[in-house]
């Protein structure tokens, strides 16, 4: 892992959540970990947040020892997780995703005397290499909290890819005993429909005024939304974010009936002044008894269960044929073909499977 997508596992000056270690630091402390695989589990298990801090940098890992390390550790803590609300949070940059998660978050801690965990993906890392959610992560008095356990993580090589190592560190807050998981995305690209795929609830964070398409309406976001919460409902702003909500709630009647049963609402709230945070988690809480109730819930999950087998299934078979011999040697030079026209794109791409699945070329 470079160091700058590294730097992005940072988490801001303040906040309580233990940051992983840095750079070199990292690496260093990966290959000298001696840690066995009962530390890990049973230091999640009891919920201590340094030890899941190390074990979803364990999952994130590229690193051939860790990996196998981390698939341990995920298949201990699998019986353990599941317990939780998971939330995905999507909108434009700026929509006010993390200071929702901020107030909600303490409200849950305070009011319902619920343990939160908050994963954010940032996929800047991957297009600049650095972190926005560094400087960005509006999440004091949450990170400050016993209580709360909140993650950045980088957004590195496929989309697909992303939503394994968040989904893997999902599992983990569960197994830790977070009740709810948050985790937010900004829009862009896939990353909403990974996070979706990976979620019960998802909720969509809109400003009035920020212009429908810029905000997923007709990218097929809002479609997806199970609540689309109208954000800085304050001060002169009151008037247009309740027309927004009307609006939105409008468009959300257009959208065909979801399989879950459940009717996707519309709300405005105020992560300044605290305005609509109970009714958007009473919103939360009646989507998870409605759809238990009507098996929805376990079924949606069971599904998801499925998918990430089928997402570890490809991702493993994508890293084992791009380590095999054959494929490393021939590679380059068939790309180069490809590139200069005196290979089809076809031709060439069997010629590697036929290489791949040759058994006197098999590593
Ligand atoms: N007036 C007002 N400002 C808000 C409210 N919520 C957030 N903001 C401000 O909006 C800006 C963006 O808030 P964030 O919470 O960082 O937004 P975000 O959607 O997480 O942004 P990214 O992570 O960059 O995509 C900050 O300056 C916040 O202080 C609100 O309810 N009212
Ligand atoms: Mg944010």
């Amino acid at each position: 892992m470079p160091d700058k997508a590294e730097s992005a596992l940072r988490v801001r000056p303040g906040c309580a959540t233990p940051e992983p270690p840095q750079g070199l630091a990292a690496r260093t402390s990966a290959r000298h970990r001696s840690h066995p695989l009962k530390h890990y589990v049973d230091g999640i298990l009891s919920g201590h947040r340094t030890i899941l801090a190390q074990a979803i940098t364990l999952v994130e890992s590229s690193r051939e020892a860790d990996r196998e390390l981390a698939e341990q550790i995920i298949e201990e803590c699998l019986p353990k997780s599941g317990g939780s609300i998971r939330v995905g949070i999507t909108g434009v940059p700026g929509a006010g995703k993390s200071s929702v998660i901020e107030v909600l978050g303490t409200y849950l801690i305070r009011q319902h005397g619920q343990k939160v965990a908050v994963l954010a993906i940032d996929p800047s890392s991957q297009l600049s290499g650095g972190s926005i959610l560094g400087d960005k992560t509006r999440m004091n008095t949450l990170g400050s909290s016993d209580m709360a356990f909140i993650r950045p993580t980088p957004a590195r090589g496929t989309l697909g890819g992303v939503a394994q190592r968040t989904r893997e560190a999902m599992l983990l807050c569960e197994a830790a005993g977070y009740n709810t998981v948050f985790i937010e995305t900004v829009g862009v690209g896939q990353s909403e429909i990974a996070v979706h795929d990976m979620v019960d609830f998802f909720l969509l964070i809109m400003l009035a005024g920020a212009g429908d398409e810029l905000q997923g309406m007709k990218r097929g976001v809002m479609e997806m939304a199970d609540l689309v919460v109208i954000n800085k409902a304050d001060g002169p702003n009151v008037g247009a974010t309740q027309r927004a909500r009307a609006e939105a709630q409008n468009a959300l009647h257009y959208f065909p009936c979801s399989p879950s049963g459940w009717t996707p609402r519309a709300l405005t709230c105020s992560a300044q002044s605290g305005m609509g945070i109970p009714e958007l988690w009473n919103c939360v809480a009646e989507y998870a008894a409605a759809t238990k109730a009507k098996g929805w819930f376990k079924l949606s999950r069971q599904n998801q269960a499925q998918q990430w087998m089928h997402e570890i299934i490809q991702r493993e078979l994508k890293r084992r044929f791009e380590l095999h011999p054959a494929i490393r040697e021939q590679m380059k030079a068939l790309e180069q073909e490809v590139a200069e026209g005196r290979s089809s794109s076809f031709r060439a791409a069997r010629s590697l499977l036929e290489a791949y699945s040759d058994p006197s070329c098999q590593a």
